[in-house]
């Protein structure tokens, strides 16, 4: 029977050391290559957050990992019955270059699991290995598997010395007991194990449907070609995940704060109104949307307002949801003790006034001054301003150290 088509029921996001493999691994779970821009392909990194999904199944003829499969059809044992469907997942695929951590933290609000790739022709830890690790630990991730990537180019001995130093370092940590697979992306090596662990440990969470629906920005595009005629124009594009509630065609949404507006030398933000016209996870075209993947929200709006992704940050809520849109935080925070994603751990100073950090809230990342310090609070004055959808939502804390922003600590809004 063929695999049902439907939407992803979790995000897995893909993190790890720059050139460590990951867009490489969801090649090799999805069959898709997330990079796409032109920049990206000519230096051969990953830029923006990646986006692919994949189905996955298990055939009865087979015993396990080799039981776990990403097609419709057994190539291991050929056997005319075909491998039943199991779930769909879909992965964030970050970049892991020092200077893009803040587009990777502004995807690990979506996320309900991930996996973290170490190569293993490289000392552990890395920085950014270290850096990504201590982000899923602030937004409070579960469910993670330490993918051990590139072991077709060390030894076996090499191999197990590594493993045993990943065990090491999560001993003790929110991350105790995740799972290590050894894998070679490259070459397709061990994956099922992969999938097998993506199936039964990292599980779907509990979603509350009923709660006024939300959904964090990463995209907007305009997906007209040059010349369109105006009466063929398509509305702008969104593509978030949603984190509460159900979207529905023809529902009335807001997006915040929305667009910028200069007058007279003083900036504004005005929420923009308008009305789903369709919504889409891939090329599956649903009529409701739950949280689980990413979706791409057809909208009435002008497609000048979306291109190129600027809606990125903003949030989607239901026309009547009470979202306060904030230009000033207080925030209640902890510090690291060490700076994590440089090469050296440096002690991390304690936070003073006036100085400029850059907060992640959801998908959304703002500097702010600060305007106001004490030993467990802040005041931040944003350059940007930002909806905040839930009191509980942990925001992550960079500032600038060596000349680059470095992860530093995390807070709560006090609203
Ligand atoms: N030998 C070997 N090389 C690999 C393997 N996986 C990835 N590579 C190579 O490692 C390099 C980096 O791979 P990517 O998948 O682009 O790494 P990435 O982690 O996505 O890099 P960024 O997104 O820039 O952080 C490429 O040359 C890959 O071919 C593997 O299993 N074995
Ligand atoms: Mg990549």
């Amino acid at each position: 029977m063929p695999w049902p088509k439907v939407q992803p029921d979790v995000n897995i996001g893909v993190v790890g050391h720059v050139d460590h493999g990951k867009t490489t691994l969801v090649q090799a779970l999805t069959g898709i290559w997330t990079s796409k821009h032109s920049e990206e392909l000519k230096r051969g990194m990953t830029i923006k957050l990646g986006y692919a999904e994949a189905s996955f199944g298990y055939c009865k003829s087979c015993k396990t990992p080799d039981a776990y499969v990403n097609e419709e059809s057994c190539k291991q044992c050929g056997s005319d019955e075909d491998p039943e469907f199991i779930r769909r997942v879909s992965f964030l695929d970050a970049p892991g270059h020092e200077i893009l951590m803040a587009t990777m933290l502004s995807g690990t609000a979506i996320l309900d699991g991930a996996i973290l790739v170490v190569a293993a022709n490289e000392p552990f830890p890395q920085p950014q290995t270290r850096e990504h690790f201590v982000a899923l630990g602030i937004v409070g991730i579960k469910n993670l598997i330490i993918v051990q990537n590139k072991i077709d180019v060390v030894s076996k001995d090499q191999a197990i010395e590594q493993y045993r130093q990943i065990k090491d370092f999560i001993k003790g940590t929110w991350a105790e007991g995740s799972p290590v697979v050894p894998v070679s992306a490259l070459h397709k090596i061990n994956i099922d194990a992969l999938i097998e662990a993506l199936i039964t440990h990292i599980k779907a969470p509990q979603r509350d449907l009923t709660k006024t629906p939300i959904m964090l920005t990463v995209r907007s595009f305009d997906i007209n070609k040059p010349g369109t005629l105006y009466s063929e124009l398509k509305g702008g594009i969104i593509g978030g995940s949603i984190v509460q509630g159900v979207f529905k065609i023809d529902e009335e949404i807001k997006i915040l704060p929305g667009l910028r507006v200069e007058n007279k030398g003083k900036v504004s933000y005005e929420p923009l109104y308008t009305k789903i016209a369709s919504l889409r996870f891939g090329d599956l075209e649903v009529k409701e949307a739950r949280p689980g993947g990413l979706v791409a929200v057809g909208t009435y709006l002008d497609p000048s307002i979306t291109k190129a992704d600027t809606l990125v940050g903003n949030i989607v809520a239901d026309s009547k949801a009470n979202v306060p849109v904030l230009w000033k935080l207080d925030i209640i925070y902890n510090l690291l003790e060490r700076v994590v994603g440089s090469q050296q751990l440096i002690k991390v100073e304690p936070i003073r006034n006036k100085e400029t950090l850059m907060l992640t809230i959801g998908s959304s990342t703002t500097l702010g001054i600060v305007t106001s310090s004490k030993s467990d609070e802040i005041e931040v004055e944003l350059k940007r301003p930002v909806a905040v959808w839930d009191n509980n939502v942990r925001l992550a804390i960079s500032r600038q150290v060596g000349g680059r922003w470095r992860l530093v600590g995390w807070g709560q809004v006090q609203l």
